[in-house]
């Protein structure tokens, strides 16, 4: 059947009209904005009959499926990656072109859904993608943030935080469903009977009721017909209730739910909201998922053969026990039925071995926010506390157990109720079944499994990187689109040198994109022939920016104490956020740029280095940074990143890590060889020692190196400020407080690494080569590698069939 963008004719009388007929204009007189809202509707409605077909093949097939609960999803534009998953991206832009329109424009209008804070999100993101594309039924469950993060511009050196109107415009990917609002229950109390066979039966009376209510987005896969569903909730008054505190206080208390995404990221404080926040779309997600089975089935019997869940870190762990409630008081299941059930279906996630982060609740507020819940909790506890002392390990329950101190632990619960937990990159699931979750390799030897991170190679290198795309098209042919692992094909080509050429032009020609943004939006020339050496990424202090801007600042100042001393070009690039409460990050952003402006500024020096702080760092941001990059710096305190994944994009698009033994990096190397990566610093293994023999004395370092003392002394010495006490908390962090993720440590390793990129990056040929190889084993990092060892693995999930 043709449709409306079978050709790029059909295509433009269709538009022309559409924008005319909503607003009721010639389409010369309508806005650019406007036009993109008509084209976005028209791309999503053109998805909408894929839409269709994978729900009917989903019903005829009786195929499971998962949903991915995350509380974050950080989508960026949708608008290229639609367009180009759906095979009809050369008709709209020829069409526009006729249209006097360059496709560019509309693209740039669209904002990014920043719903998340970094990695996690994005993660989650990458992962709808690769869904789609390989045919797999899975949907994402979040809520519809009326903000995103947080837009953060730098004025007088130091990040502020303005809200992210990520909705100003709309969301044209959007169907509103208010025909299927679920009702939350907040506080109140728990009363019920006991019945005749000894069941208790609870009844919840609330003190507030929020009704949520579903945006669907439809993700389209890469030239596939799959199209699966991201819902996000919505929260609005339900017309029947108020809370205790009266009208006002309710509004305030239901807008309050789906205001803002919370701001910290790998670092968790107690916050009553949040925790509103997570049952809330745990709640809706999970009453969605029943009545869409039992409109297919007779029965929850069979749900753990037909659906999958999967958390995406403890954020959304109350699924474990929101079903629980579910299927014992509204379906009337046995206690060990409906616990078969929950742990066949549910399956957890880690993202993170810091123990600020494995989120706790105080008991009492669990208790009165969500009291049936709290007596399941208590229940699951006390029943695992006597399946642990029946296996004769009550040595260890105190070590397991969900309730303790007055707190629940939630990442004890995740572990107790679902029955695959994973880490995200294969050092990290180490460190997961040997220290953290030791106790519990005891109890569940075989729950404990690694799923290393991926990328979606759609979005971070055919979308965003056309010309490096084009090059490896001619070189080993298109397979790699669908097939990434083939761009191992690249390998018998890396020693040519007329592809080394070619592929430093198209590095160059990316280096020149990301020039023109930073000279348009800041106002800085760079020299595109210098080295880019790029870290971007959410700033925490295990991630060290700051031994990145130390070695900033100790070439700068060896430079001006010694004329001889000279670098190559280089142009250092930083893109962060930093939590609106973390004022030690925020501190090291106010650093980055008063050093920038030193160094930028400094007639003698800024033809050697100069320093860019990007602000805002977001996906859009990403898709211009990245692939400009040749140097990808992932530097942070060995143990400590449980993956990163911004080092993967780097790869695909060739830039050389340079890098700690830490997460994702470690398969990296294993990949590239040490000869196509530069690594350095303590390993775990040292890290520990060091910590456990309390060893470790950032004052030795200091006084014992000359280097170390330099750049010490400068940020108190108004080299870059003329406050001496500008940079107190980062003086206190590193000489009071013994310097926790060993930023001096690994200070000189660091420089003498730096050294050898340089002296790498001299040898333009191998240079080049390695850089390629980069590219040809990054194949491996694909969110489709990933997302098939889950389907396989964990969910046991098969690709749809579609009858012709
Ligand atoms: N990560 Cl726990 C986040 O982005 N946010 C979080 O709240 C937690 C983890 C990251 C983690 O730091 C990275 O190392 C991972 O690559 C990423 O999750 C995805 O797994």
């Amino acid at each position: 059947m043709p449709h409306l963008f079978e050709s790029k004719d059909s295509f433009k009388e269709n538009f022309k009209e559409a924008v005319s007929d909503a607003y009721g204009r010639d389409f010369e007189d309508t806005y650019p904005e406007e036009r993109y809202i008509v084209l976005g509707n028209m791309i999503r409605d053109f998805a909408g009959e894929h839409w269709r077909e994978t729900k009917n093949a989903i019903k005829k097939t009786e195929s499971k499926q998962l949903y991915y609960f995350s509380m974050e999803f950080l989508m960026g534009r949708l608008m290229t990656s639609n367009l180009m998953n759906l095979n009809i991206y050369d008709v709209v832009k020829d069409g526009l072109k006729d249209l006097g329109m360059d496709i560019n424009d509309m693209e740039n209008i669209e904002s990014d859904a920043g719903l998340g804070n970094g990695g996690l999100g994005r993660l989650a993101a990458c992962f709808m993608d690769s869904l789609a594309s390989l045919d797999l039924a899975g949907h994402g469950n979040c809520i519809r943030y009326r903000y995103g993060l947080f837009k953060q511009k730098i004025e007088n050196n130091q990040q502020i935080e303005l809200p992210d109107c990520w909705l100003k415009n709309g969301n044209v990917w959007e169907v509103w469903k208010p025909q299927h609002a679920v009702k939350v229950k907040f506080g109140g109390y728990v009363d019920g009977y006991m019945d005749g066979y000894g069941k208790f039966h609870a009844q919840h009376h609330p003190d507030f009721v929020v009704r949520a209510v579903p945006y669907d987005e439809p993700i389209v896969g890469y030239h596939t017909t799959t199209t699966n569903t991201l819902r996000l909730w919505d929260a609005e008054v339900d017309e029947d209730s108020v809370n205790s505190g009266g009208l006002n206080e309710y509004l305030n208390q239901v807008t309050a739910i789906t205001a803002n995404v919370y701001p910290d990221d790998s670092t968790i404080e107690g916050k009553r909201l949040r925790l509103t926040q997570e049952y809330f779309f745990v709640c809706a997600g999970i009453d969605q998922i029943i009545r869409s089975h039992l409109r297919v089935y007779p029965s929850l019997d069979n749900l753990g053969d037909k659906v999958a869940i999967q958390l995406n870190d403890t954020h959304p762990v109350l699924v474990i026990p929101e079903l629980m409630r579910v299927l014992l008081d509204d379906y009337f299941y046995d206690w060990d039925d409906a616990w078969n059930i929950v742990t066949k279906t549910v399956a957890y996630t880690n993202h993170t071995v810091m123990a600020e982060a494995l989120e706790k609740w105080p008991q009492d507020m669990v208790r009165s926010l969500l009291p049936r819940l709290y007596m399941i909790i208590e229940e699951i506890n006390r029943r695992f506390k006597y399946d642990v002392d029946h296996r004769g390990l009550c040595g260890i329950f105190n070590n397991v157990s969900i309730l303790k101190e007055g707190q629940v632990h939630m990442a004890n619960l995740a572990v107790v109720g679902s029955h695959s937990v994973n880490g995200v990159a294969k050092l990290h699931s180490e460190i997961l079944v040997n220290d953290v979750f030791k106790d519990f390799v005891t109890i569940y030897p075989n729950k404990f499994n690694n799923k290393t991170n991926g990328i979606t190679h759609r979005r971070w290198l055919l979308f965003s990187n056309p010309q490096l795309t084009k090059l490896l098209e001619e070189t080993i042919g298109d397979e790699f689109k669908t097939n990434p692992e083939k761009l191992e094909d690249l390998m018998a080509h890396v020693e040519d040198e007329a592809l080394q050429t070619k592929f430093m032009d198209v590095k160059l020609e990316r280096k020149k994109i990301l020039a023109a943004y930073v000279k348009e939006n800041l106002g800085i020339d760079i020299d595109v022939n210098s080295i880019f050496d790029c870290q971007a990424k959410r700033l925490h202090a295990y991630k060290r920016q700051l031994l990145n801007i130390f070695h900033v600042m100790y070439l700068y100042l060896r430079m001006k104490q010694d004329p001889s001393f000279r670098i190559y070009p280089r142009t250092f690039f930083y893109s962060a956020k930093a939590a609106a409460s973390y004022d030690l990050a925020k501190e090291i952003i106010k650093l980055i740029n008063m050093v920038a402006n030193v160094v930028n500024n400094d007639p003698e020096i800024s033809k050697y280095m100069k320093v860019v702080f990007i602000p805002n760092y977001s996906v859009s941001i990403a898709e211009i940074l990245l692939n400009a990059a040749d140097v990808s710096e992932q530097i942070s305190t060995a143990g400590k990143e449980a993956s990163g994944t911004g080092n993967m994009k780097y790869m695909m698009n060739g830039a050389i890590t340079l890098g700690t033994l830490d997460g994702a990096n470690v398969e990296i190397v294993e990949r590239v060889g040490y000869e196509n990566a530069e690594i350095f610093g303590l390993h775990v293994e040292d890290i520990n020692e060091l910590r456990h023999e309390n060893s470790y004395n950032a004052w030795n370092l200091y006084n014992s190196s000359y280097n170390i003392r330099m750049v010490i002394d400068s940020l108190k010495n108004c080299t870059w400020s003329n406050d001496p006490n500008e940079f107190k908390l980062i003086n206190n962090d590193l000489m009071m407080r013994n310097d926790e993720f060993f930023v001096l440590a690994d200070f000189e390793a660091y420089v003498y690494a730096q050294e050898k990129v340089q002296a790498r990056y001299m040898d333009k040929s191998r240079w080049a080569k390695t850089m390629l190889i980069n590219i040809a084993k990054s194949g491996y990092f694909s969110s489709d590698r990933t997302i098939s060892e889950y389907a396989k693995e964990i969910w046991d999930l098969k690709p749809l069939s579609f009858e012709k």
